[in-house]
């Protein structure tokens, strides 16, 4: 799939897929996967829900999504050690959540509109936007500089489930305005972690999202984690199931299957837009690495846990797949490493560029037209500066 392309067609040439299988021997029925650890297709599956999932790519496609999930993998290694080297403050990584962002991220139409957390990378790479934005924010040299409007993504939100309830209210707002309807409509996905179900927040945007039927995709990444607090710290059933107590469908995915997490996203987008109301997505995955830069793992999870994620890796699989249904050519993976490798060295050389701000223009985007409180603000700052040696710096 085409960069920058997310409303490409889940239709096209290739029409059967390779496996005719309904579903993985011993998967489990609560979970919507369509390509197996082992990198196995599965044609379709009845999910608990009862929707038939299935997604059927072109060759090119599905190239497309490896290239994606390998590009924002790369990328975001490159900001881990860019922060390592001590070029950003800090770095929220998303490693072993690439299929997440990328399958729920391509499955957006051009129109939908995003909300995220500090942890999407993968889903603003698919959104088109460049992604040396947020390393602006996390060097500190901005606060974020991509227009939301113009690429219909939010600003990335740290107040954790905050965003649940600014998308709430703008997909409130979207059904007002009539904007739902039809392919042309307009559907809303807010991201979260598993750590946000906790939050007031996200409850009352459960409520309101429900009560007033709004065109809103709550897509859950549940990678077991909230910093060091595990999941079972957050509930005792399934993130997904939430969704009937507020009386909206919910569906876990297989969040390390790219193919999986497309679909079942697509389905419920399209169901917002068409007027059907909100759900819940749990895509059921793993924080591969530690919560951000600050953070040490080591210290409250054991290794065994991890090596047995690794072999659910959603890039690993998906090669695997490419490899077995022979729909690459020799040179491939080596050409996608290559362009991944020269798109990091670019991030790199930009990144070390960015001209540091002058302190004071801190105070210069609060508020449209400023206002007396911030001139105030402004001036003691300017004063506190001056009284360094050698002047403002
Ligand atoms: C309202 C609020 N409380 C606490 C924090 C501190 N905090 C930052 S990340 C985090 C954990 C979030 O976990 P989860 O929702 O699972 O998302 P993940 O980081 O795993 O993607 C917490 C508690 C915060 N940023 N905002
Ligand atoms: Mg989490």
């Amino acid at each position: 799939m085409a960069k920058g392309d997310p409303g490409a067609t889940t239709r096209s040439r290739r029409a059967a897929p390779r496996s005719k299988r309904a579903a993985a021997k011993g998967a489990d029925p609560e979970l919507v996967q369509l390509l197996t650890p082992e990198g196995e297709r599965i044609e379709s599956v009845i999910g608990p829900d009862g929707v038939e999932y299935r997604v059927d790519f072109s060759d090119e496609e599905y190239r497309g999504l490896y290239r994606d999930l390998v590009l924002v993998r790369k990328l975001d290694a490159e900001a881990t050690a860019l922060q390592r080297q001590g070029e950003l403050g800090l770095w929220a990584s998303l490693l072993g959540q690439e299929a997440a962002q990328v399958g729920s991220g391509r499955a957006l139409r051009p129109q939908d509109m995003a909300f995220p957390t500090y942890r999407e990378h993968g889903v603003l790479y698919c959104r088109g936007i460049d992604p040396i934005m947020p390393l602006g924010l996390f060097r500190g040299v901005d606060q974020g500089g991509w227009d939301p409007n113009e690429f219909k993504f939010n600003m990335y939100t740290i107040v954790i489930g905050a965003q649940t309830l600014h998308a709430t209210g703008y997909a409130m707002g979207v059904a007002m305005d009539g904007r739902t309807g039809g392919d042309d409509g307009e559907a809303v996905i807010a991201y979260f972690g598993d750590g946000a179900t906790s939050q007031g927040d996200v409850n009352e945007a459960f409520v309101w999202a429900s009560v007033f039927n709004a065109p809103l995709v709550f897509f859950c990444q549940n990678n077991q984690y909230a910093i060091s607090e595990p999941l079972e710290r957050q509930t005792r059933v399934p993130l997904y199931r939430r969704a009937g107590g507020f009386g909206f469908p919910g569906i876990r995915v297989d969040g390390n299957d790219v193919l999986a997490s497309y679909a079942v996203t697509r389905h419920a987008l399209d169901n917002a837009r068409s007027g059907q109301g909100p759900s819940l997505i749990e895509a059921y995955t793993y924080r591969m690495g530690a919560h951000t830069t600050s953070d040490d793992p080591t210290r409250y999870r054991i290794a065994s846990e991890v090596e047995a994620w690794q072999a659910k890796d959603p890039i690993a699989r998906m090669k695997a797949f490419l490899e077995k249904q022979k729909i690459v050519d020799a040179d491939f993976f080596a050409e996608v490493d290559e362009q991944a490798r020269r798109e990091a060295v670019h991030l790199r050389e930009r990144v070390l560029a960015m001209p540091d701000p002058e302190p004071v223009t801190m105070f210069d985007h609060v508020y449209p037209n400023g206002s007396p409180e911030l001139d105030e603000q402004r001036a003691q700052f300017t004063k506190y500066q001056a009284s360094f040696e050698g002047g403002a710096h």
